[in-house]
């Protein structure tokens, strides 16, 4: 509690933590990970981390019209994130006006009326990019892709594009539906539960409480990942006597220090081997379920049969009888469940990787059965919600007949740009305007030379956010900070208080409601932001009544309940305490909402690993004192790693066979081919990772992956495989 209460007081520290993640509380604005049904939910139902980001809303300090007269954006261009995040909460709306030094007030009504005249003056509004982090509340998400869509474009690219596309893709096409098949007390009930690509103890640290609890009740963990990742290895559980005081929990059973990028080879290894133990242990597969209910199993049959698993074992860098052993305890399990975040989703291949993991989780019939199941963990704590909403550049025609028919509005059908897509848009100029629902779009992007090129050639930048970060700084000609209440304040108006709505990792749906005296007068909630902008841009007289939801979230919730399947009674059942679920066929029904009501079994090539001498390959990750782009400080406390964030984490048989020792300072140079790309003055730091694979900080070595370099059924940027080589740095 300590940076709790040094940042808040103390109380408005203990009124807000005992406030987070309790029905009649707000949702932490941490990360994505249910919480238990209310009556078995512990009194404190945060972490460490949960607290810190709290902290980083709820903080004292203010960027208010004095701080913007006090530093010039120059000023502002020259200090690091940190500094940006540690000047406050936005108090007031500022513009940077064309040839403007400074961020100077402007009232609300008056930047309103710029976006409308630089919005309305575009030849087509595909000129403009509507960006959304996944912060932003069900019913501000549903109005705002209303009003982009009003304005006839489909260009809402979100966080989800840099994140968690590739679940999305590989999940629709093979479940015909695009999020995760489990419940939070699937976890208690399986016996075999793996864990790849993503490090619970730092970005989801009260999934290791489930974890656990499974655990006790004899699940056997397998951790697939390239770094001993703390949690996994040893877990405390700060929520009980015993675990603070007792020695911890080994939660993982296993962990297969797996080369970066080598996931789809290792299925495909084991996928291969389960269909060569079904002859032999005739049980082995879920013969009944695969024939009743999914489609391609004899030519995945036929493909498994010809790759070659001693090419697909080298691929993983894993040593055979490691890999035997979780088979062992796959091929056995009644009840598996496969975890997976970045470490798989951010790579070239991660819809391939995804599909594989899928072919194993079907060829063992383990959906739609309690205890089993497919359970992508999600980042930002509404990000799944905001895709429910339609934040999404590619939306399905259903969901626009189905606005059309609201609202009495022609809906944009082609797809829209993506982040990436908008990226190349500015840089190219065919994009002017940029409006960022919340998030730092700047930093979270690949390229950052490139993108801050491109984004000083837009005419107008918007953002609407509650902290100051690199986003506000490097903007277009004109540029707008308008600051919304977050989700620890009171939203009041004259329709009395209103609480928000979100959707956990596993579809569940709840109120959110903050406790806190706004941080400033002038802020208002993310909802009216959008109902204004669109009275000034379409009219007091358009179609949507946009006025009417200005202050009043139960009539949007109305329209919600109308548009999107699952909301029936919206406004009744969120005021269930703890909220309701959103329908899952899979789950629900072992049903498949594919076009032919299968589920997919999918045929995939891996594709060898070209690694040249003297070149290593690179992750970007997050370490344990950050929330993606905003940094709470230099520590990495369970990496062991202090007081730096400029480090690169190497094998210590790499840093010798490249001349290397501990501590030297290296530049790190990325390799592709259209230009050089280099991250200076990094230390070097042994670390117990796979030969071959380095690790380094998210967002400072985005500067290193391509534009190009993403996924390429997704278009994530591959920012968890990057090639590199190391040069002594020289001043
Ligand atoms: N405190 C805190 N919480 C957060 C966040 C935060 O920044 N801070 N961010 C939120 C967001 S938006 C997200 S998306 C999530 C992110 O949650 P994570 O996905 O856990 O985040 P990363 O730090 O990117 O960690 C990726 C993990 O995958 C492993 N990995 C990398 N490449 C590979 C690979 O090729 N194969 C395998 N098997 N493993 C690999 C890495 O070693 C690392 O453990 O967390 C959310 N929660
Ligand atoms: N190299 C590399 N790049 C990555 C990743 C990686 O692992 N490696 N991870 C990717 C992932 S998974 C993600 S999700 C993206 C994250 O990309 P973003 O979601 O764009 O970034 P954040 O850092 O979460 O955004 C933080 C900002 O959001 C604003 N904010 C916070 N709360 C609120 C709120 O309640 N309302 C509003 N309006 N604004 C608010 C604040 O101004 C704050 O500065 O980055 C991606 N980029
Ligand atoms: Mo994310």
């Amino acid at each position: 509690m300590s940076r709790t209460v040094g940042r808040m007081g103390i109380g408005r520290t203990l009124r807000t933590l005992s406030a987070i993640n309790q029905p009649e509380g707000f949702d932490c604005p941490g990360c994505a990970w249910p919480e238990a049904a209310p009556a078995e939910r512990h009194r404190i139902e945060f972490c460490e981390n949960g607290a810190k980001a709290v902290a980083e809303e709820a903080m004292s300090e203010r960027a208010d019209p004095a701080f913007f007269a006090a530093h010039s954006l120059i000023d502002l261009e020259g200090r690091s994130d940190h500094w940006l995040g540690e000047a406050g909460r936005l108090t007031s709306p500022m513009i940077k006006r064309s040839g403007g030094t400074h961020y100077e007030p402007v009232a609300w009504d008056a930047a309103f009326a710029v976006i409308a005249r630089h919005l309305l003056a575009l030849d087509t509004p595909d000129a403009a990019v509507f960006y959304t982090s996944g912060r932003t509340s069900n019913e501000a998400a549903f109005l705002y892709q209303l009003l982009v869509r009003s304005l006839g474009t489909n260009n809402l690219p979100d966080c989800s594009n840099m994140c968690h596309e590739a679940t999305s893709v590989a999940l629709t096409e093979a479940i015909g539906i695009g999020k995760g098949s489990v419940h939070l007390h699937d976890l208690a009930a399986a016996d075999v539960i793996l864990v790849v690509g993503q490090n619970p103890g730092t970005n989801h640290p009260r999934m290791l409480s489930t974890l656990e609890e499974a655990k006790r009740a004899g699940a056997t963990i397998i951790a697939i990942n390239p770094l001993p990742e703390a949690g996994l290895m040893r877990f405390k559980n700060p929520q009980r006597v015993r675990g603070i005081a007792g020695h911890g929990t080994q939660l993982s059973d296993q962990h297969l220090a797996i080369r970066l990028g080598g996931d789809q080879a290792l299925f495909q290894f084991w996928n291969h081997l389960l269909v060569l133990r079904d002859q032999a242990v005739p049980s082995t597969l879920d013969r009944a379920f695969i024939s009743s209910s999914t489609a391609g199993f004899d030519e995945l049959v036929a493909h498994l049969s010809t790759v070659d698993p001693d090419a697909l074992l080298a691929e993983t860098g894993l040593e055979r009888a490691e890999v035997m052993t979780a088979f062992e305890a796959i091929a056995g399990a009644e009840r598996l469940i496969i975890c997976w975040a970045m470490g798989i989703t951010q790579h070239v291949n991660a819809v391939e990787t995804i599909r594989e993991m899928v072919n194993l989780s079907l060829l063992g019939g383990h959906i739609g059965r309690p205890g089993a199941g497919l359970c992508p963990v999600r980042g930002h704590s509404n990000v799944q919600g905001d895709r429910t909403m339609g934040i999404w550049d590619r939306p399905k025609p259903e969901f626009l007949d189905a606005l059309e028919q609201e609202f009495g509005l022609p809906m944009p059908r082609p797809h829209g740009l993506d982040t990436v897509g908008a990226i190349r848009a500015f840089a190219e100029g065919t994009a002017t305007v940029m409006i960022g629902m919340g998030g730092n779009f700047l930093r979270a992007v690949p390229d950052t030379e490139l993108a801050e090129d491109a984004l000083r050639r837009a005419q107008l930048t918007v953002q609407i956010s509650t902290k100051l970060n690199r986003s506000h700084v490097i903007c277009g000609e004109t540029a707008i900070i308008l600051p919304p209440l977050g989700r620890t304040e009171i939203d009041t108006g004259p329709n009395g208080d209103q609480f928000v709505t979100v959707e956990d990792s596993m579809s569940l749906i709840h109120a959110s409601q903050g406790v806190l005296e706004p941080a400033s007068p002038q802020l208002r909630s993310e909802v009216s932001i959008v109902c204004d902008l669109a009275v000034a841009l379409l009219g007091r007289d358009h179609q949507v009544p946009w006025a009417s939801f200005r202050d009043d979230n139960d009539a949007v919730r109305d329209r919600i309940a109308r548009v999107i399947g699952g909301f029936e009674n919206f406004n009744q059942r969120v005021r269930q305490p703890g909220g309701f679920g959103l329908p899952h066929l899979p789950r629900d029904d072992r049903r498949f909402a594919t076009p032919d009501g299968l589920a997919r079994l999918a045929v995939t090539e891996v594709t060898p690993r070209a690694s040249e001498q003297g070149t290593l390959t690179l992750q970007t990750l997050r370490s344990h004192d950050q929330y993606n782009t905003t940094i709470y400080g230099h520590d990495d406390r369970y990496r062991g790693i202090s007081g730096d964030r400029h480090v690169i984490m190497v094998n210590p048989d790499d840093i010798a066979e490249l001349g290397f020792a501990d501590g030297d300072l290296v530049d790190i140079i990325s390799l592709f081919g259209d230009r050089e790309r280099r991250a200076e003055r990094y230390r070097i730091v042994p670390y117990p990772t796979p030969r071959g694979s380095a690790a380094a900080y998210y967002p400072e070595t985005n500067v290193l992956v391509a534009l190009d370099h993403h996924g390429a059924v997704s278009g994530t940027p591959a920012s968890k495989a990057i090639p590199i080589r190391l040069e002594r740095h020289h001043h």
